[in-house]
């Protein structure tokens, strides 16, 4: 039956003839809204799990689509599925990502209204596998010439590239992506895919200069030392070993099974030329992406309060070849910094524990800018290049970091789970007002419904003044005593008595103990999480002199990361946490002015292992993706809607009236049809063009009755009956 089980089992052959009952109890519902007890989250639970065990991996809540992460592959990507799902009405088959693809491309193309999926789940949930299959069904299904194609390959190549530079083992995901992406896929008029365009957001700059125990660096430098041909490692004065280099033996994890870097390299590689790199830019590339590895191999020697000094020559020798600075210069920059006092410049020597993290941050400032570079540089072989049509229409794909919370939570974390809440923030604001509309629309009244709103937390954060993001960067840019503790003692004074803030200090001045003197705990919408404020805020004090010397390059990729004019720019700098703030504020306009879908992600076990459903994770995620509070929200009024011609084409063999056609008006015919199915007036209203059914009972009674039909028709045609002629 279409609307509890799947209309083709994995096999692909259509299942007919079924029970809906029966399907039903085996294989759950394809729509929570049907859900009987839609309240109860154990009902919620049950069904995924039914679900699961077959291998139906997506569920919908009305339009929302709800996906668990199989750890297998399933046949259910072929070009035929995305055939099946081409021009399908939504609800005629079963859930798939490929119908919201194909929806919100119809939605696009038939309203034209610029579109967006938003793809959200923690690490590991499927986000970035959701995308690239989304991807891949347009460049397969969407109308194409041979300017296209280059363009649809280049959509695809940008994917290893982007993953390659930006993503990395973890614990949670052997591909993790390391930062958040927007991806713009532009169409013309023909529906065709033209060109695109990638934000990204947050990069985890940190990564590459260290990793916890079973990590990785980002994948690119495994890829470059395994795969790389010989001669060019010669060139970038590379060991084929990666357990050399200091920023690649942190995690001592240089392998992974589930990965083959010396694969991926070919793959990238050739990538990089689809996409439009020549030789000589990923020549230049690769030699930055060197020198981040002899930059983690400089060692300084001195005493520990002294004055540090480079011990490592050879790695300056290299760096200074791949990077086009002079040695002399490098070193200075190395064990240096720049200082502003009474309004003159000041050049003083660093000890050796400040010229290891300087060390740091230039690998990190080098990798971060470079990744931005690369960013762009996708960003003009994607871009849109017809001149005589103007406005192309627009699907953007978002897939971001999900809610994170782990025992030790810094500024990451902190921003990552703001940019949740934003984004929740947006989806009730869009769900709400979407089910307003509709009722509006179809002329039924609205009834309110309760939900949580969790615009006090966005609040929280990011309000002038005083605000969480307003009060650190106070601190941040305040010359003299600012430190991690003045800006914990001013977030005390100034929002202290916040419902969704908990510090270690009580109102009454006597302190918390289960709260450490460091940290301070958010209240999310999904959860307590307690961030630790150790090295916020002189994280962005560190003054120095390394942007000067990569002006000085002769790579021509860094001296447009480290541009010179920003340099003589004196105004005060911007904050990661408002440059971060102000990155959102400019996603969340992009996102309002389109209609949205959602593809909720939940990963399964912890494992990475298939057919394994650990339930306390996944109520862990129900709750923090508000699925039950969508599922609450899509139920308020009406469990079942449909448009008249959809439902009357369906069910019209139920009465004599409407069967085989009825005349008459399409309202009129559901009308009719629903009277002599014996529905009561409070089970069901008659909308403008739509109707809408209360329970979900009073559906799977119709639904039965279908079944019954077909069923008895079957045996009759089996018995040599020639049906209704
Ligand atoms: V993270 O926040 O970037 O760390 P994602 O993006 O949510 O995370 P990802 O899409 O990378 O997770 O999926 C993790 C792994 O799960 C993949 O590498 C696949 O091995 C596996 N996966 C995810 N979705 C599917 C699927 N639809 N079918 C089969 C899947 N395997
Ligand atoms: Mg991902």
């Amino acid at each position: 039956s279409l609307l509890f089980g799947k209309p083709w089992g994995s096999d692909g052959v259509r299942i007919t003839m079924e029970s809906a009952l029966t399907a039903r109890d085996r294989v759950g519902v394809q729509d929570f809204v049907l859900l009987e007890n839609f309240t109860s989250e154990a009902a919620f639970i049950e069904n995924l799990r039914k679900r699961f065990k077959e291998n139906l991996i997506y569920t919908y809540i009305g339009s929302v689509l709800v996906s668990v992460n199989p750890y297998k592959d399933l046949e259910i990507y072929t070009k035929n599925h995305m055939e099946r799902y081409r021009g399908v009405n939504f609800y005629e088959v079963s859930p798939h990502i490929y119908a919201v693809a194909d929806n919100s491309y119809r939605s696009m193309r038939t309203e034209r209204r610029d579109q967006c999926i938003l793809i959200s789940g923690e690490s590991g949930a499927g986000k970035t596998e959701a995308s690239k299959k989304i991807l891949q069904y347009y460049a397969i299904t969407c109308p194409a010439s041979d300017q296209v194609q280059t363009v649809k390959d280049r959509l695809l190549q940008s994917n290893p590239v982007l993953e390659a530079f930006g993503n990395a083992k973890t614990l949670r995901n052997d591909n993790s992506s390391r930062f958040g992406k927007y991806m713009d896929i532009q169409f013309d008029f023909k529906g065709a895919p033209v060109g695109g365009h990638i934000l990204n957001y947050l990069l985890e700059k940190s990564r590459v200069v260290h990793q916890n125990h079973g990590e990785r660096n980002f994948h690119i430098f495994y890829q470059l030392i395994e795969g790389g041909e010989e001669d060019l490692l010669r060139r970038l004065g590379l060991e084929k070993n990666p357990q050399q280099y200091q920023y690649l033996v942190k995690g001592n994890c240089p392998k992974v099974s589930s990965i083959n870097d010396r694969s991926d390299w070919k793959v990238v590689r050739k990538a990089l030329t689809v996409i439009g790199f020549n030789d000589d830019e990923v020549e230049e590339l690769l030699n930055i992406i060197a020198s981040v590895l002899h930059l983690g191999n400089i060692q300084f020697g001195g005493e520990d309060s002294g004055i540090a000094y480079i011990t490592t020559d050879t790695q300056i020798k290299y760096l200074s070849r791949l990077l086009g600075v002079d040695g002399l210069v490098l070193k200075e920059a190395l064990t240096h910094k720049k200082i502003i006092a009474k309004g003159e410049e000041l050049i003083s020597p660093l000890n050796l524990e400040q010229a290891a993290s300087a060390r740091d941050a230039l690998s990190k400032a080098v990798y971060g800018r470079t990744f931005t570079w690369l960013v762009n540089k996708i960003n003009d072989s994607l871009a849109f290049k017809d001149e005589s049509y103007k406005n192309p229409s627009v699907i953007g794909l978002l897939d971001i970091y999900g809610f994170e919370v782990f025992q030790h939570n810094s500024f990451e974390q902190f921003c990552i789970n703001y940019c949740n809440e934003k984004l929740q923030q947006l989806f009730i604001e869009l769900t709400l007002k979407s089910e307003q509309d509709e009722y509006e629309a179809e002329g039924i009244t609205w009834e309110p419904v309760q939900y949580f709103n969790n615009k006090i937390i966005c609040d929280l954060v990011e309000e002038k003044f005083k605000g969480i993001i307003s009060i650190l960067d106070e601190e941040c840019l305040r010359p003299g005593d600012a430190s991690d503790i003045t800006f914990l003692e001013k977030l005390e004074d100034t929002v202290g008595g916040h419902a969704h803030l908990t510090t270690h200090k009580l109102a009454d001045g006597k302190t918390r103990k289960v709260m450490g003197r460091e940290e301070f705990r958010l209240l999310h919408y999904a959860g307590e999480v307690n961030y630790n404020v150790n090295g916020l805020c002189p994280y962005y004090l560190c003054c120095s002199v390394h942007p000067q010397v990569m002006c000085m390059s002769e790579n021509t990729i860094l001296t447009q990361c480290f541009d010179r004019v920003e340099l003589k720019d004196n105004k005060r700098p911007e904050t990661a946490a408002t440059q971060f703030k102000n990155s959102l504020a400019k996603l969340m306009e992009i996102l309002m002015s389109k209609e949205p879908s959602y593809v909720r992600c939940i990963k399964p076990n912890d494992a990475k292992q298939a057919g394994r459903f650990d339930e306390v994770l996944i109520r862990h995620q129900v709750k923090y993706l508000g699925l039950m509070e969508n599922l609450r929200v899509r139920r308020a009024g009406f469990a079942y809607r449909r448009r008249y011609e959809i439902f009357l084409q369906r069910y019209k063999s139920l009465c004599p009236e409407t069967w085989p056609t009825w005349e008459g008006k399409q309202v009129d015919g559901v009308s009719t049809l629903v009277k002599h199915l014996g529905y009561k007036p409070e089970e069901y209203k008659l909308g403008r063009s739509k109707i809408f059914i209360r329970f979900p009972k009073t559906l799977f009674a119709t639904e039965d009755a279908l079944e019954t039909r077909k069923h008895s028709l079957a045996t009759k045609l089996q018995s040599g009956w020639k049906g209704y002629t």
